[in-house]
Protein backbone atom coordinates (compact mmCIF):
# COMPACT_ATOMS: atom_id res chain seq x y z
CA UNK A 1 0.00 0.00 0.00
CA UNK A 2 0.78 2.92 -0.55
CA UNK A 3 3.30 2.01 -3.53
CA UNK A 4 2.87 2.22 -6.88
CA UNK A 5 3.64 -0.61 -9.45
CA UNK A 6 7.11 -1.67 -9.93
CA UNK A 7 8.48 0.81 -12.59
CA UNK A 8 11.83 0.73 -14.64
CA UNK A 9 14.34 3.42 -14.33
CA UNK A 10 15.26 5.50 -17.60
CA UNK A 11 17.98 6.40 -18.79
CA UNK A 12 18.20 8.88 -21.93
CA UNK A 13 21.21 8.39 -24.03
CA UNK A 14 19.59 9.11 -27.27
CA UNK A 15 21.68 10.98 -30.26
CA UNK A 16 20.57 14.28 -30.80
CA UNK A 17 17.85 14.81 -32.72
CA UNK A 18 19.10 17.07 -35.56
CA UNK A 19 20.76 13.76 -36.48
CA UNK A 20 17.89 12.91 -38.32
CA UNK A 21 17.58 16.49 -40.08
CA UNK A 22 21.80 16.04 -41.25
CA UNK A 23 21.37 11.93 -42.00
CA UNK A 24 18.26 13.05 -44.22
CA UNK A 25 20.40 15.82 -46.29
CA UNK A 26 22.96 14.09 -46.55
CA UNK A 27 21.15 10.74 -47.33
CA UNK A 28 19.07 12.54 -50.01
CA UNK A 29 22.04 14.44 -51.79
CA UNK A 30 24.25 11.27 -52.30
CA UNK A 31 24.32 9.23 -54.99
CA UNK A 32 22.61 6.50 -54.49
CA UNK A 33 20.07 8.13 -52.41
CA UNK A 34 20.83 6.30 -48.90
CA UNK A 35 18.63 6.60 -45.57
CA UNK A 36 19.76 4.69 -42.52
CA UNK A 37 17.35 1.87 -41.39
CA UNK A 38 17.39 3.18 -37.67
CA UNK A 39 15.34 6.10 -38.93
CA UNK A 40 12.09 3.81 -39.76
CA UNK A 41 11.61 3.13 -36.04
CA UNK A 42 9.66 6.40 -34.50
CA UNK A 43 6.56 5.86 -32.57
CA UNK A 44 4.85 5.06 -35.67
CA UNK A 45 7.57 2.69 -37.63
CA UNK A 46 7.77 0.92 -34.19
CA UNK A 47 4.27 0.28 -34.34
CA UNK A 48 4.43 -0.71 -37.82
CA UNK A 49 7.56 -3.11 -37.15
CA UNK A 50 5.23 -4.95 -34.47
CA UNK A 51 2.77 -5.36 -37.11
CA UNK A 52 5.34 -6.77 -39.39
CA UNK A 53 5.97 -9.07 -37.10
CA UNK A 54 2.32 -10.49 -37.17
CA UNK A 55 2.64 -11.26 -40.56
CA UNK A 56 2.35 -14.40 -42.00
CA UNK A 57 5.00 -14.33 -44.77
CA UNK A 58 7.31 -12.73 -42.62
CA UNK A 59 8.81 -16.02 -40.86
CA UNK A 60 11.58 -14.62 -38.59
CA UNK A 61 9.63 -13.65 -35.34
CA UNK A 62 7.98 -16.61 -35.45
CA UNK A 63 10.75 -18.75 -36.05
CA UNK A 64 12.97 -17.08 -33.39
CA UNK A 65 9.93 -17.32 -30.84
CA UNK A 66 9.76 -21.08 -31.59
CA UNK A 67 13.34 -21.93 -31.50
CA UNK A 68 12.99 -19.93 -27.72
CA UNK A 69 10.02 -21.73 -26.71
CA UNK A 70 11.65 -25.24 -27.87
CA UNK A 71 15.40 -24.83 -26.45
CA UNK A 72 14.96 -21.59 -24.03
CA UNK A 73 15.23 -24.13 -21.48
CA UNK A 74 18.82 -25.70 -22.38
CA UNK A 75 19.88 -22.19 -23.33
CA UNK A 76 18.97 -21.11 -19.67
CA UNK A 77 20.61 -24.23 -18.39
CA UNK A 78 23.70 -23.15 -20.30
CA UNK A 79 23.95 -19.46 -19.25
CA UNK A 80 23.61 -20.24 -15.63
CA UNK A 81 22.12 -18.54 -12.51
CA UNK A 82 22.25 -14.58 -11.70
CA UNK A 83 22.38 -13.86 -15.56
CA UNK A 84 22.19 -9.95 -15.97
CA UNK A 85 20.46 -9.12 -19.72
CA UNK A 86 21.11 -6.52 -21.55
CA UNK A 87 18.87 -6.34 -24.70
CA UNK A 88 19.84 -4.32 -28.00
CA UNK A 89 17.01 -2.95 -29.94
CA UNK A 90 14.60 -4.41 -27.03
CA UNK A 91 11.61 -3.18 -28.84
CA UNK A 92 7.73 -4.17 -27.59
CA UNK A 93 10.74 -6.77 -25.01
CA UNK A 94 8.23 -9.88 -26.11
CA UNK A 95 10.81 -12.54 -26.66
CA UNK A 96 12.91 -11.87 -23.52
CA UNK A 97 10.42 -13.14 -21.36
CA UNK A 98 10.62 -16.54 -22.66
CA UNK A 99 14.69 -16.40 -21.48
CA UNK A 100 13.27 -14.86 -18.15
CA UNK A 101 10.95 -17.42 -17.40
CA UNK A 102 13.44 -20.02 -17.51
CA UNK A 103 16.51 -18.53 -16.64
CA UNK A 104 17.30 -19.25 -12.80
CA UNK A 105 17.14 -16.33 -10.53
CA UNK A 106 17.95 -13.43 -12.98
CA UNK A 107 19.65 -10.11 -11.46
CA UNK A 108 18.59 -7.83 -13.53
CA UNK A 109 17.51 -6.59 -17.17
CA UNK A 110 18.65 -3.79 -19.40
CA UNK A 111 16.27 -2.40 -22.56
CA UNK A 112 18.26 -0.24 -25.18
CA UNK A 113 15.75 0.72 -28.00
CA UNK A 114 15.89 4.12 -30.05
CA UNK A 115 11.95 4.57 -29.63
CA UNK A 116 11.37 6.21 -26.60
CA UNK A 117 8.02 5.65 -25.32
CA UNK A 118 7.79 2.40 -26.76
CA UNK A 119 10.71 1.18 -24.20
CA UNK A 120 9.80 2.74 -21.46
CA UNK A 121 5.88 1.29 -21.56
CA UNK A 122 7.69 -1.98 -22.83
CA UNK A 123 9.90 -1.90 -19.55
CA UNK A 124 7.51 -1.02 -17.06
CA UNK A 125 5.23 -3.35 -18.41
CA UNK A 126 8.58 -6.12 -17.87
CA UNK A 127 9.17 -4.86 -14.43
CA UNK A 128 5.38 -4.87 -13.20
CA UNK A 129 5.47 -8.64 -14.20
CA UNK A 130 8.86 -9.70 -13.07
CA UNK A 131 8.30 -7.79 -9.20
CA UNK A 132 12.19 -9.45 -8.66
CA UNK A 133 14.13 -8.22 -11.78
CA UNK A 134 15.98 -4.86 -11.60
CA UNK A 135 14.67 -3.36 -14.59
CA UNK A 136 16.53 -0.87 -16.66
CA UNK A 137 15.01 1.29 -19.93
CA UNK A 138 18.30 2.73 -21.84
CA UNK A 139 17.02 5.03 -24.42
CA UNK A 140 19.81 5.02 -26.97
CA UNK A 141 20.80 3.80 -30.72
CA UNK A 142 22.50 0.55 -30.11
CA UNK A 143 23.76 0.49 -33.66
CA UNK A 144 25.10 4.14 -33.69
CA UNK A 145 29.01 4.32 -34.10
CA UNK A 146 29.00 6.82 -30.76
CA UNK A 147 27.42 4.19 -29.21
CA UNK A 148 29.33 1.67 -30.41
CA UNK A 149 32.66 3.48 -29.88
CA UNK A 150 32.13 3.01 -25.83
CA UNK A 151 30.36 5.59 -24.33
CA UNK A 152 26.91 4.78 -23.58
CA UNK A 153 28.05 1.21 -22.93
CA UNK A 154 29.30 0.93 -18.99
CA UNK A 155 26.33 2.07 -16.84
CA UNK A 156 23.94 -0.38 -17.00
CA UNK A 157 26.64 -2.82 -16.43
CA UNK A 158 28.42 -1.27 -13.00
CA UNK A 159 24.84 -1.21 -11.87
CA UNK A 160 23.84 -4.81 -11.78
CA UNK A 161 25.92 -7.65 -10.85
CA UNK A 162 26.18 -11.06 -12.45
CA UNK A 163 27.70 -13.01 -15.72
CA UNK A 164 26.04 -10.54 -18.63
CA UNK A 165 23.83 -12.16 -21.64
CA UNK A 166 23.74 -9.55 -24.65
CA UNK A 167 21.24 -10.50 -26.13
CA UNK A 168 20.46 -8.98 -29.59
CA UNK A 169 17.38 -11.19 -31.21
CA UNK A 170 15.58 -10.35 -34.54
CA UNK A 171 18.23 -10.43 -36.73
CA UNK A 172 18.99 -7.19 -36.43
CA UNK A 173 22.81 -7.60 -36.78
CA UNK A 174 21.38 -8.28 -40.68
CA UNK A 175 20.71 -4.36 -40.69
CA UNK A 176 24.86 -3.62 -40.48
CA UNK A 177 27.01 -4.77 -43.45
CA UNK A 178 29.28 -7.29 -42.97
CA UNK A 179 32.34 -4.87 -41.88
CA UNK A 180 29.76 -2.71 -39.37
CA UNK A 181 28.81 -6.11 -37.89
CA UNK A 182 32.32 -7.23 -37.44
CA UNK A 183 32.85 -3.86 -35.61
CA UNK A 184 29.70 -4.20 -33.64
CA UNK A 185 30.10 -7.85 -32.44
CA UNK A 186 34.51 -6.96 -31.65
CA UNK A 187 33.04 -3.64 -29.53
CA UNK A 188 31.21 -6.06 -27.60
CA UNK A 189 33.47 -8.40 -27.28
CA UNK A 190 35.94 -6.06 -25.96
CA UNK A 191 33.38 -4.79 -23.29
CA UNK A 192 32.47 -8.12 -22.07
CA UNK A 193 36.04 -8.72 -21.43
CA UNK A 194 36.82 -5.48 -20.11
CA UNK A 195 33.55 -5.83 -17.96
CA UNK A 196 33.85 -9.33 -16.36
CA UNK A 197 33.87 -11.97 -14.50
CA UNK A 198 34.46 -10.15 -11.61
CA UNK A 199 34.20 -13.08 -9.30
CA UNK A 200 36.29 -15.85 -9.45
CA UNK A 201 33.81 -18.31 -9.91
CA UNK A 202 31.93 -15.69 -12.63
CA UNK A 203 32.06 -17.53 -16.36
CA UNK A 204 32.55 -14.75 -19.39
CA UNK A 205 30.21 -12.85 -20.55
CA UNK A 206 28.51 -13.93 -24.16
CA UNK A 207 25.88 -12.87 -26.79
CA UNK A 208 23.05 -14.52 -27.73
CA UNK A 209 22.48 -13.30 -31.35
CA UNK A 210 19.25 -13.84 -33.37
CA UNK A 211 20.45 -14.83 -37.20
CA UNK A 212 18.53 -14.80 -40.56
CA UNK A 213 19.48 -17.87 -42.55
CA UNK A 214 19.90 -18.13 -46.36
CA UNK A 215 17.28 -19.80 -47.82
CA UNK A 216 14.78 -19.90 -51.15
CA UNK A 217 14.69 -16.67 -52.33
CA UNK A 218 10.93 -17.03 -53.00
CA UNK A 219 10.44 -16.84 -49.34
CA UNK A 220 12.35 -14.26 -48.63
CA UNK A 221 10.98 -12.14 -51.27
CA UNK A 222 7.75 -12.30 -50.03
CA UNK A 223 8.68 -11.90 -46.20
CA UNK A 224 9.63 -8.57 -47.47
CA UNK A 225 6.62 -8.40 -49.74
CA UNK A 226 3.33 -9.48 -47.64
CA UNK A 227 0.25 -9.62 -49.17
CA UNK A 228 -1.01 -6.96 -46.80
CA UNK A 229 1.34 -3.95 -47.89
CA UNK A 230 2.71 -3.62 -43.94
CA UNK A 231 6.30 -3.48 -45.20
CA UNK A 232 5.41 -1.32 -47.70
CA UNK A 233 3.71 1.21 -44.93
CA UNK A 234 6.90 0.47 -43.02
CA UNK A 235 8.86 1.93 -45.73
CA UNK A 236 6.58 4.34 -46.44
CA UNK A 237 6.53 6.07 -43.37
CA UNK A 238 10.06 6.77 -43.52
CA UNK A 239 9.14 9.58 -45.81
CA UNK A 240 5.91 10.62 -43.96
CA UNK A 241 8.43 10.75 -40.81
CA UNK A 242 10.72 13.16 -43.13
CA UNK A 243 7.26 15.24 -43.93
CA UNK A 244 6.11 15.10 -40.05
CA UNK A 245 9.62 16.22 -38.30
CA UNK A 246 11.39 17.91 -41.29
CA UNK A 247 8.40 20.14 -42.60
CA UNK A 248 8.59 17.67 -45.93
CA UNK A 249 6.35 17.67 -48.84
CA UNK A 250 6.97 14.06 -50.21
CA UNK A 251 3.54 12.91 -51.97
CA UNK A 252 3.55 9.30 -50.60
CA UNK A 253 1.35 8.26 -53.21
CA UNK A 254 4.00 8.92 -55.75
CA UNK A 255 6.70 6.45 -54.34
CA UNK A 256 6.51 2.68 -54.26
CA UNK A 257 7.48 0.34 -51.74
CA UNK A 258 10.67 -1.96 -53.86
CA UNK A 259 12.37 -5.05 -51.93
CA UNK A 260 14.44 -7.69 -53.64
CA UNK A 261 16.81 -10.82 -53.02
CA UNK A 262 20.00 -10.12 -54.17
CA UNK A 263 21.67 -13.50 -53.80
CA UNK A 264 25.49 -12.58 -54.63
CA UNK A 265 25.63 -10.18 -51.62
CA UNK A 266 23.32 -12.33 -49.47
CA UNK A 267 20.84 -9.43 -48.44
CA UNK A 268 17.72 -8.30 -48.66
CA UNK A 269 17.37 -4.39 -50.34
CA UNK A 270 14.58 -2.24 -49.57
CA UNK A 271 14.37 1.15 -51.87
CA UNK A 272 11.42 3.86 -51.92
CA UNK A 273 11.23 4.14 -55.88
CA UNK A 274 9.91 7.89 -57.14
CA UNK A 275 6.97 6.91 -59.29
CA UNK A 276 7.26 10.32 -61.77
CA UNK A 277 9.78 12.79 -62.19
CA UNK A 278 9.12 15.71 -58.96
CA UNK A 279 10.15 18.07 -56.68
CA UNK A 280 10.30 17.42 -53.02
CA UNK A 281 11.22 19.85 -50.16
CA UNK A 282 12.86 18.29 -47.09
CA UNK A 283 14.64 20.23 -44.64
CA UNK A 284 14.62 23.52 -45.59
CA UNK A 285 16.07 21.78 -48.92
CA UNK A 286 14.69 21.00 -52.58
CA UNK A 287 15.28 17.46 -54.35
CA UNK A 288 14.84 16.41 -57.74
CA UNK A 289 13.55 12.97 -58.31
CA UNK A 290 13.74 11.11 -62.01
CA UNK A 291 10.77 8.55 -62.30
CA UNK A 292 12.70 5.04 -61.20
CA UNK A 293 15.09 6.77 -58.99
CA UNK A 294 15.22 4.89 -55.77
CA UNK A 295 16.24 5.76 -51.90
CA UNK A 296 18.02 3.10 -50.67
CA UNK A 297 16.36 2.51 -47.17
CA UNK A 298 17.70 -0.54 -45.90
CA UNK A 299 20.04 -4.03 -46.22
CA UNK A 300 19.32 -7.25 -44.07
CA UNK A 301 21.93 -9.58 -44.93
CA UNK A 302 21.17 -13.38 -44.50
CA UNK A 303 23.98 -15.59 -42.75
CA UNK A 304 25.26 -19.47 -43.82
CA UNK A 305 25.86 -21.07 -40.03
CA UNK A 306 29.75 -21.68 -40.73
CA UNK A 307 29.68 -17.78 -42.48
CA UNK A 308 27.81 -16.39 -38.79
CA UNK A 309 30.30 -18.19 -36.96
CA UNK A 310 33.49 -17.41 -39.08
CA UNK A 311 32.31 -13.63 -38.29
CA UNK A 312 32.17 -14.19 -34.16
CA UNK A 313 35.56 -15.48 -34.30
CA UNK A 314 37.20 -13.02 -36.46
CA UNK A 315 35.32 -10.91 -34.07
CA UNK A 316 36.94 -12.81 -31.26
CA UNK A 317 33.76 -14.79 -29.84
CA UNK A 318 33.58 -18.23 -30.02
CA UNK A 319 30.58 -19.89 -31.00
CA UNK A 320 29.49 -22.10 -28.04
CA UNK A 321 27.08 -23.69 -29.13
CA UNK A 322 23.56 -22.33 -32.23
CA UNK A 323 19.99 -23.64 -31.83
CA UNK A 324 17.79 -23.35 -35.30
CA UNK A 325 14.69 -24.56 -36.17
CA UNK A 326 13.69 -27.66 -38.03
CA UNK A 327 13.85 -26.13 -41.05
CA UNK A 328 17.29 -24.15 -40.87
CA UNK A 329 14.80 -20.94 -41.43
CA UNK A 330 17.15 -19.02 -38.45
CA UNK A 331 19.18 -19.44 -35.80
CA UNK A 332 20.09 -18.54 -32.29
CA UNK A 333 23.71 -18.10 -31.83
CA UNK A 334 25.65 -18.14 -28.10
CA UNK A 335 28.76 -16.51 -28.68
CA UNK A 336 31.78 -16.45 -25.54
CA UNK A 337 33.65 -13.40 -25.09
C1 LIG B 1 14.65 -5.29 -37.64
N1 LIG B 1 15.10 -6.01 -38.83
C2 LIG B 1 15.81 -7.22 -38.45
C3 LIG B 1 14.05 -6.26 -39.82
C4 LIG B 1 14.61 -7.07 -41.01
O1 LIG B 1 13.99 -8.06 -41.36
O2 LIG B 1 15.67 -6.71 -41.53
C5 LIG B 1 13.44 -4.98 -40.32
C6 LIG B 1 12.46 -5.20 -41.42
N2 LIG B 1 12.50 -4.61 -42.58
C7 LIG B 1 11.50 -5.03 -43.31
N3 LIG B 1 10.82 -5.93 -42.64
C8 LIG B 1 11.39 -6.03 -41.45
Amino acid sequence: PGHGPARASFLDLAPREEGFREAVLRGLSARPRTLSATFFYDAEGSRLFDRITDQPEYYPTQTEIGILAQSGAEMADLLGPGCQVIELGSGSSVKVRLLLDRLKDPAGYVGIDISRAHLRAACDRLAADYPGLDVLALCADCLHPEFLSGIAVPPPASRLPGRRVVFFPGSTIGNLDPVEALAFLSLWGRWLRRAGPRAADERPGGLLVGVDLRKDPALLHAAYNDAAGVTAAFNLNLLARINRELGGSFDLDAFAHRAFYDSDRGRVEMHLVSRRDQIVRAAGRSFAFQAGETIHTENSYKYTLPGFAALGARAGLRAERTWTDPDGLFALFWLVA
